[in-house]
């Protein structure tokens, strides 16, 4: 506790949290951040993206940060404390494995929650009991931060770490709203910005793998909209994407699927589950013709294989699917389409809502803005 006190340059990180209680969840984030004066950098699934006006120490686009290697030394920490699971984020898990700074994971299981194997100490608590702790000792602490001060420590760069932090991650954000507010093109990763602050407050929504997850990550924005996340980690799969999404809707507010057209393939059999559900679910098909993720991999240089056994495009057609199981379907073919048909919700039955996409595209762009990102600081 009082090497955090101490510490110049401190990072909690927040990785993916289905919390039943997300906005005491956040409330004690916020406390934890603000009694060490750390920064908060939150996965696009954490609810504190939801939850924005909690913390003022939120980070929301360190995957598009740590793109630059002006900023990966600049901002590195001597000291990381991270809430559950690490975020998936290939830049930040390369930058920590190479900074390796000095981590704590707070997480009351016995689990290693460490795939890094870094400098790591397991506290076995739950945040709020970490919070509460810290509260405790904090008067002692600031009373011993206080006569730091008279010495004449820098008590001034604690706030000159955060306040690097704070405004490139304004910059990113205004970089990110700018790209997306003029593409006037359906784009794969605008859906995930749009929904950020388009949905109707509170909306259940499903993430499926692989592209939807990751372009949540890169471009959702923080907001106050209270979105709860759901999501399939672990293995990844795309299996039991529709299923789950029924699951998590049956008898709930108005919900929405966001799906690639593989992962609603493999588990069109959910449908039949309509007979034995009540409420709504909005699927939002990204409809690329296959599995996109496959031309951001290395994968992506080598075609044979790549279109056959890894793209594997099965030109479906998805309102004839739609009219097989007597759900409605509906083509969208421009954003103001698109968010008047989110809010607010329908509050019954099952709708698709395809979006058809250019996979080339749209890999393009994601490499073409991150490109620019890293040479813009
Ligand atoms: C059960 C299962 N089978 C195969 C895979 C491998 N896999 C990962 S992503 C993916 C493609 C998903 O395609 P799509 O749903 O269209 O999303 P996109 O990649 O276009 O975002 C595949 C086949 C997996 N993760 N799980």
């Amino acid at each position: 506790m009082q090497q955090w006190q101490q510490c110049d340059r401190g990072l909690i990180i927040a990785g993916p949290a289905q919390s039943h209680e997300p906005e005491r969840y956040c409330i004690a984030v916020a406390q934890l951040a603000q009694t060490l004066d750390w920064p908060v950098l939150a996965e696009g699934l954490s609810p504190l993206r939801n939850w924005s006006d909690c913390n003022p120490y939120l980070i929301s686009t360190y995957d598009l940060l740590l793109r630059n290697p002006q900023l990966t030394t600049q901002l590195q920490p001597q000291q990381v404390i991270c809430l559950g699971e690490l975020p998936t984020s290939k830049e930040l898990r390369t930058w920590l494995s190479h900074g390796q700074p000095q981590t704590w994971i707070i997480h009351p299981t016995d689990h290693n929650l460490d795939p890094l194997h870094g400098h790591t100490l397991h506290l076995r608590l739950t945040l709020e009991d970490l919070v509460s702790q810290l509260n405790d000792e904090s008067l002692i602490l600031q009373g011993k931060r206080a006569r730091i001060t008279d010495k004449g420590a820098k008590i001034s760069t604690f706030s000159s770490y955060i306040a690097s932090w704070l405004t490139t991650d304004q910059n990113a954000r205004s970089l990110i709203n700018t790209a997306m507010q003029d593409q006037p093109q359906l784009l794969e990763s605008k859906v995930a910005w749009l929904l950020s602050h388009a949905l109707p407050i509170g909306t259940p929504l499903f993430i499926a793998n692989s592209m939807p997850v990751r372009d949540v990550e890169y471009f959702w924005q923080p907001g106050t909209l209270r979105i709860q996340p759901y999501f399939n980690r672990g293995a990844n799969g795309i299996d039991g994407t529709l299923s789950t999404a029924l699951g998590i809707s049956h008898q709930q507010q108005s919900s929405v699927l966001l799906t690639g057209d593989l992962a609603l393939l493999h588990d069109t059999n959910g449908f039949l589950l309509r007979r034995h559900w009540q409420g709504h679910l909005t699927i939002i098909i990204l409809n690329n013709n296959g599995g996109g993720i496959f031309q951001m991999l290395p994968i992506a240089g080598f075609d044979p294989p790549l279109s056959t056994y890894f793209l594997m495009p099965q030109d479906i057609n998805f309102e004839q699917l739609a009219a097989t199981y007597g759900i409605s379907w509906e083509k969208v073919s421009s954003w103001t389409q698109l968010s008047e048909s989110l809010n607010p919700l329908p509050d019954q039955g099952i709708r698709i809502l395809e979006i058809n996409c250019n996979c080339q595209n749209d890999t393009q762009w994601r490499t073409i803005f991150f490109r620019q990102f890293a040479d813009v600081y």
